[in-house]
């Protein structure tokens, strides 16, 4: 995969459906080749990964954690020139990853429960955007094999929930939108929608890759610091080595000893030493 100069006009148009709608699907972002490729050099991470350990999870699902120790496959995604300048438009410059985690969602799965990426930060609704999540497809989605489910416009809601007047989340399903795409396509989520995984009633997974990003002051899912050794940090690219934790968030969220975090990977002249 090479480096795209990125379409300003696709930018404009993933970052309006984002606010119109809470979600923005690019299709063909990657090759058919390119997306073979990818899910080919994860395979075996994906064979040494358990199932799920709850409903969220799910118990015929594959979650793989700390992608970015066990993988090279999504270290060029993860800076796609169309990714970041869609986060800087919607986070603002100062972001990080929080949960980059491969899902493969095993046949006979049921369908994940709705929910939103930033309710695990203690934020009340509306708010700006800090979460910003993309879904590499990885296989073709489809209704039956477990596409995302999204309630379009729900990024919105302040007093409503999909479980209000819904028990077991079964009435909502008809305002709930399945994302069909074909592989090496991305889904964008905003993290305030209500989205979640679907059911998978065929005879074979469905993978995709989350490359979820959060504003630079949070404190990201992952503790990439800990997940993903530092002498393999040392050999990213420098912009992937800061969103994997290894920057501050202005003026000096985040610093060592004092110091910028990069210093830990080697000398930057690029970055002034305080
Ligand atoms: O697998 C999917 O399509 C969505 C998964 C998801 O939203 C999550 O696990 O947070």
């Amino acid at each position: 995969m090479t480096a795209v100069d990125v379409d300003s006009m696709l930018v404009d148009r993933v970052v309006a459906d984002l606010d119109r709608q809470g979600y923005a699907v690019v299709e063909h972002l990657l090759s058919e080749a390119d997306a073979t490729a990818v899910r080919a050099g994860l395979r075996d991470v994906i064979d040494h990964t358990p199932t799920g350990r709850n409903d969220f999870e799910g118990y015929l699902t594959r979650r793989i954690y700390a992608l970015f120790a066990k993988s090279r496959a999504f270290d060029a995604l993860a800076v796609h020139p169309l990714l970041l300048a869609v986060l800087d438009r919607v986070l603002g410059t100062s972001y990080q990853l929080s949960a980059p985690t491969g899902i493969d969602i095993g046949p006979g799965e049921k369908a994940q429960v709705l929910h939103t990426d930033d309710s695990i930060y203690p934020i009340p609704r509306p708010h700006p955007e800090v979460v910003l999540n993309t879904m590499w497809a990885l296989d073709d989605f489809t209704p039956a094999n477990g596409a995302t489910r999204v309630l379009p416009g729900s990024h919105r809601w302040t007093d409503r929930t999909p479980f209000d007047n819904h028990p077991g989340n079964d009435g909502i399903e008809d305002e709930t939108v399945v994302v069909a795409m074909p592989a090496g396509s991305v889904l964008f989520i905003a993290g305030s929608l209500w989205h979640g995984g679907g059911a998978n009633r065929t005879d074979r997974p469905r993978l995709g890759v989350l490359l979820e990003y959060a504003a630079g002051w949070l404190r990201p899912q992952e503790n990439h610091i800990l997940a993903v050794p530092r002498e393999v940090v040392a050999g990213l690219d420098p912009r992937l080595q800061e969103l994997l934790g290894y920057n501050i968030h202005p003026p000096f969220v985040g610093y060592v000893d004092g110091r910028h975090p990069r210093r830990l990977l080697g000398e930057r002249p690029d970055i002034p030493a305080t």
